[in-house]
């Protein structure tokens, strides 16, 4: 249906590794020829992304030589001025290698930490060079199977020194770089360290340029830990963190399923397209997601359209939602109960405190009004399953 086409502004985005992802997991073979970069960006184009994102070697193979590495970065460039997609984030991929076996950053190791330093220079190099505004780092291999060995004290430390020195790079080269940091729980290894959003958010803070550093929250991620996906985007985005978002799809704590955008939590992927297009969220809509296994390459296209029809469509509703009488009825119900206290609350001053002290709550009373999110959450129901 027309109305669902994606537009520039909707800022659908998708990384090479996810519609080029070959279908292989920790059980078995690739199922899908493993498509090129510039295959890739056609594809995007294709079913209307407006960017791709990439690791530094989803783009350039980690042994390739300069030429080499010259060779396809010209390549790529000619397929997205043919297609007209932009390259809005990068990152580097520090977990696939062995030399990563123990961590990049907080490896125990000083010379793979210096290594890191060196590849993720390398990756902002290459982004930079691409347009990319937005770097960012995903841990994969920074935890623990067993802390017998470390002490996460020194892992936070090593984590910060990397992160200031990188900070400091991007300034002096004048990147202009935004670095959005990704936390997961676990997988591929058994502890992650700063597990969740808050835990990141939490770090950012410690960090010498707190205000170049922000978070890139994925659905998955926060589901596998059994958390808000949505809560953890309002946090934030209040913190003025949200600088990049990972979409996708988790059926509750499994293995990281990276499933196609609302294909299972359909209400939870509603509120969060509700809070993105209430809040004005302008950035990146980033699909870190990839196909089924037992998908070919038309399928990969379903997928990749499925992923930018779902959000588009929960938009839609979340404006049904915002217009719905009954339903806003309903929620000015909620928010409206109780007789206006805003003499109370707000700013302290010594004399409020002392008048509320001194006013005859009925407790009793309040704690026999009901609210009507049954009926509230019912209609939502509705209005999802098109009954509304
Ligand atoms: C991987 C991970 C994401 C990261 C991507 C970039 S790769 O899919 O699940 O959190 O943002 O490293
Ligand atoms: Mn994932």
């Amino acid at each position: 249906m027309s109305q669902y086409e994606p537009k520039p502004e909707d800022r659908f985005t998708f990384g090479l590794w996810t519609v080029g992802n070959t279908g292989k997991d920790s059980f078995g073979d690739p199922v899908r020829q493993q498509l090129t970069p510039v295959e890739i960006v056609h594809l995007l184009a294709n079913v209307g992304a407006y960017g791709v994102n990439f690791h530094d070697n989803n783009l350039v193979p980690i042994d390739a030589t300069r030429s080499e590495r010259d060779r396809i970065v010209a390549d790529f460039k000619a397929a997205l001025k043919e297609t007209g997609l932009v390259v809005p984030m990068a990152t580097t991929d520090l977990f696939t290698d062995p030399v990563f076996r123990d961590g990049a950053f907080t490896s125990s190791n000083p010379e793979i930490r210096a290594y890191a330093l060196q590849k993720t220079m390398q990756g902002m190099d290459l982004g930079a060079e691409l347009g990319a505004k937005v770097y960012v780092f995903w841990g994969g291999r920074e935890g623990v199977e067993t802390d017998a060995g470390k002490n996460p004290l020194d892992a936070m430390n090593w984590f910060r020194d990397a992160l200031n020195y990188l900070c400091e790079y991007s300034l002096d080269q004048g990147y202009g770089l935004k670095f959005a940091m990704g936390a997961k729980p676990n997988e591929p290894r058994a502890d992650l360290y700063l597990p969740t959003t808050g835990a990141m958010l939490g770090f950012i803070e410690t960090l010498e340029h707190s205000e170049m550093v922000g978070v890139n929250p994925e659905v998955a991620h926060e589901h596998m830990a059994g958390l808000s996906y949505m809560h953890a985007i309002a946090q934030a985005w209040d913190a003025g963190k949200l600088f990049h978002l990972d979409l996708n799809d988790q059926n509750g704590a499994r293995y990281d399923q990276d499933l196609r955008f609302g294909s299972h939590s359909i209400k939870q992927a509603f509120f969060l397209v509700k809070f993105l297009e209430d809040v004005g969220y302008e950035g990146s809509r980033h699909f870190d997601a990839h196909a089924y296994r037992t998908a070919d390459l038309s399928d990969v296209k379903a997928f990749a359209r499925g992923c930018i029809r779902t959000y588009l469509i929960l938009k839609e509703k979340a404006e049904q939602f915002n217009e719905d009488a009954r339903i806003q009825e309903l929620v000015a119900q909620i928010r409206e109960a109780g007789d206006p206290m805003s003499v109370y609350l707000g700013e302290y001053s010594p004399e409020k405190a002392r008048q509320l002290k001194a006013h005859p709550f009925d407790r009793v009373a309040l704690g026999k009004k009901g609210l009507p999110y049954e009926e509230l959450d019912q209609l939502l129901i509705e209005l999802l399953l098109g009954a509304r």
